[in-house]
């Protein structure tokens, strides 16, 4: 049996796509494959996704059993169902461990700098000449991923392939023209339905630098300026409850910016060391917007060069 599976803090849709759709091609070329997962799934999945006739399968541990891990490939952070020594396969686009799998793996080992590992998924399916028999779900779940792990084409690391494969499942499923909309709006309305929950689950301690604020929560939402007026107070009483030294990057996909909200002034100028940036009580606007992978990058680099 080939498990087909990903990280253990989460699953987000960019993982559960790239689970599903990637058991269904190595069903499809006659390796008996399963998606699996003990991970709660986040914000990024909403019902309409969750309705699509797909799902997860279940899985009882068997002594032959390889695991291919997608979307992950810290060995810190896999599902702890995976068995490090039978792994045979790894797709994922995180940087930092590409040396130590391409030593154990070889070619096995496909980490690359793309906007989702949904494309990759997706060029597996094109490679092996099976595209036209993708079933229209996985085509679905692997367009939406690319959508979301892109920030709708707008993140730093999109590429024209991640473009080419959205266009291309997106024509196959015949994808609504305003299925993004549609998507991050279904999103938003969940998150803004159990703010704290969602604020919670998205939340990182920057233990790897201190030119970062310490707490940094993230979300991507449609229009993260109408999220802000409205829910604010309770955003920052929450925050502020966890430590002194927080921000929140609130993405807007609709007005391709990012919010920065940060109350303290020491948070606000780590922020506006890295960046020229304008606080205005407490929120800085930032175009393009940037995920927190992109503002960890720089800080990093602003600290070797101290
Ligand atoms: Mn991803």
């Amino acid at each position: 049996m080939r498990v087909v599976t990903s990280g253990s803090a989460y699953l987000d849709i960019d993982a559960y796509a790239c689970c599903i759709a990637y058991a269904e091609l190595l069903n499809r070329q006659g390796i008996n494959a399963r998606a699996v997962s003990s991970a709660p799934l986040n914000f990024s999945i909403p019902s309409t996704v969750l309705d699509w006739p797909s799902t997860l399968d279940s899985y009882l541990p068997g002594p032959g059993d390889e695991f291919v891990l997608v979307d992950v490939c810290d060995p810190h952070h896999f599902d702890p169902l995976v068995v490090l020594e039978q792994v045979v396969e790894v797709i994922d686009h995180h940087p930092g461990f590409e040396t130590y799998w391409t030593q154990i793996l070889g070619t096995a080992a496909d980490i690359r700098p793309i906007g989702a590992a949904a494309t990759l998924v997706f060029l597996r399916w094109e490679a092996a000449g099976l595209l036209p028999m993708i079933s229209q779900h996985s085509a679905a779940l692997l367009a939406t991923a690319i959508l979301d792990n892109t920030l709708y084409f707008t993140g730093q690391l999109t590429t024209s392939q991640d473009r080419r494969a959205y266009e291309c499942l997106a024509r196959c499923v015949r994808l609504a023209a305003n299925w993004p909309e549609q998507y991050f709006a279904e999103c938003q309305a969940a998150i803004e339905s159990d703010l704290i929950a969602a604020l919670a689950a998205d939340l990182k301690r920057m233990t790897v630098t201190d030119q970062l604020p310490h707490l940094f929560a993230q979300m991507t939402v449609w229009d993260a300026g109408a999220l802000i007026r409205r829910h604010r107070p309770a955003i920052a009483r929450w925050l502020a409850g966890q430590g002194d030294d927080w921000m929140l990057n609130a993405i807007s996909i609709r007005e391709s910016k990012g919010y920065w909200l940060a109350e303290a002034a020491a948070s606000q100028q780590k922020l506006s060391h890295l960046l020229s940036i304008e606080w205005q009580e407490g929120i800085a606007v930032i175009e393009p917007s940037l995920q927190r992978k992109d503002l960890l990058k720089l800080a990093l680099s602003a600290s070797s060069f101290q």
